[in-house]
């Protein structure tokens, strides 16, 4: 149960300039709160990054996620995407048939809300995608060869034109190989129609509609060295060779226990870059809990950042509740947002703090996460979690800093105390058990200035 405090209105004194909204300032900003209060003995160094974004961008990648456009209205999935992930792909809004249901009539709005949505925060967009066999109208199937053809090129077209200069990568051609040990092409209207053909036309289509995005081909069960991975990297050698335009390939990268993480699959990624084109993992789910869960999303992690090619991670949704394997409990959050023992793994895994093996409870005394909660036009809420390492501790504090003229203006769940500029709380609070985490809160009035709070780094006492 949230409790609130009487207002805690701090004296108004100026503080400093304002900065961007962009809450990547966070690490920066840790740096910041130190300066200012002296804090020592400190659990985690200043520099690592607290989120599984900003640990990406350390290493120079992206972390994304699936989004759905229909979910953006709820607070806890736009605050666990606006605080972790830097990249989105609409998880089903840019299909053939939620824009082209009916031949010639586009619908851009359901794309439109997840692009804007990620372009906000600052993130960069994926685009899934062009040309796939599932999700595709049942017009498009009753086409003609020749029809067919120009179709496809219209799709490309005015799909890739409408968010022309949004998308960093697009999904051209998507599944479009058989499963097991054949290595041959899969059937479809594209296929059965236009032949083997189907795919380098429909790059070339692409690089035409936008020269300035990246193309991929994606696709599942190409994970590890197999037929079908063997089958789709001839295609990228051929088209390498070829001068096809092809600049990255696609791994979705979904696991489970009869479909666990190959032994082979950094090699496999590391073979396709050697190719010359970009690797990325695109729709990373894995089933299962707890450590074993965890680790598999570490080894994924690894084998990514172990290929210099290797661009970025997608995950395939924010929360397990709404994932398309939701009973499989795949992804980083639990239904709730918590943070599961996958998500400290990934942290970990990509050098930011905070982050575990999946033991539950990082290894440090105690950290902290910030998530915006509820949001209102002249002020915000935010949340922020303390959790223990892998030892109890007796007690906490951390800071919370806001950037003038923003003020905080009430606090639950903790015992705050003030700096002199009124822009420095120290929040503090009591013992918590190994891995135990409890979570405390506080108003933001914004006066103009959205900018999300720097969060200092956790200290225990
Ligand atoms: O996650 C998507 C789910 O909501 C849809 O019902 C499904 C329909 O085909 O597509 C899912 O996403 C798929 C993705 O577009 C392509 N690779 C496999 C994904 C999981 O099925």
């Amino acid at each position: 149960m949230v409790k609130r405090t009487p207002v805690l209105r701090a004296p108004g004194t100026a503080g400093p300039a304002p900065r961007s909204r962009t809450r990547r300032a966070l690490v920066l900003g840790a740096s910041a709160v130190l300066a200012l209060t002296g804090v020592t003995g400190l659990s985690s160094p200043a520099s690592a990054a607290s989120s599984l974004d900003e640990a990406a961008a350390a290493k120079g990648r992206y972390f994304g996620t699936a989004v759905a456009a229909n979910r953006l209205s709820e607070g806890d999935y736009v605050s666990t995407l606006n605080n972790e992930f830097n990249s989105a792909t609409a998880e089903n809004e840019m299909k053939w048939d939620a824009i082209q249901g009916s031949r010639g009539s586009f619908n851009f709005a359901a794309g439109d809300r997840v692009v804007n949505h990620a372009r906000n925060q600052g993130m960069q967009v994926r685009g899934h995608t062009l040309v796939w066999h599932s999700q595709l109208p049942g017009w498009v199937g009753n086409l003609g060869a020749g029809e067919l053809r120009s179709e496809m090129r219209n799709h490309i077209n005015r799909v890739m034109g409408h968010y022309r200069g949004k998308i960093a990568a697009w999904d051209v051609v998507n599944e479009a190989f058989q499963d097991g040990s054949s290595g041959a092409r899969r059937n479809s209207p594209f296929q059965s129609k236009l032949g083997n053909g189907y795919i380098e036309e429909a790059f070339r289509m692409a690089r035409e509609a936008d020269p300035n995005t990246k193309l991929c081909y994606n696709d599942y069960n190409t994970d590890g060295i197999n037929a079908k991975s063997n089958a789709v990297y001839a295609m990228v050698r051929d088209f390498k060779a070829r001068g096809v335009p092809i600049d990255c390939v696609g791994f979705q990268s979904h696991f489970n226990s009869a479909s666990p993480v190959p032994g082979d699959y950094q090699a496999n990624l590391q073979r396709f870059a050697d190719l010359g084109v970009e690797v990325q993992i695109t729709e990373l789910d894995i089933e299962g809990s707890g450590s074993s869960q965890a680790t598999s999303y570490a080894n994924v992690v690894k084998a990514c950042l172990a290929v210099s090619r290797c661009t970025g991670i997608t995950v395939w949704g924010v929360t397990d509740k709404y994932s398309w394997r939701s009973g499989g409990t795949p992804l980083l959050f639990d239904g709730n947002y918590n943070k599961k023992p996958a998500y400290h793994s990934v942290l970990s895994a990509l050098g930011g703090s905070g982050g575990d093996d999946g033991g539950g409870g990082g290894g440090g005394a105690c950290t902290v996460s910030y998530s915006k909660a509820e949001e209102w036009g002249d002020r915000f809420n935010g949340r922020v979690t303390v959790r223990a390492g892998s030892s109890a501790i007796s007690g906490w504090r951390t800071t919370v800093t806001v950037t003038s003229p923003q003020k905080i203006s009430a606090t639950w769940n903790g015992t705050p105390s003030w700096d002199g500029s009124g822009n420095v709380m120290t929040m503090r609070g009591g013992q918590l058990a190994a891995g135990a985490s409890t979570t405390f809160g506080f108003t933001v009035m914004t006066n103009g200035n959205t900018s999300p709070p720097s969060i200092g780094t956790c200290t225990t006492s």
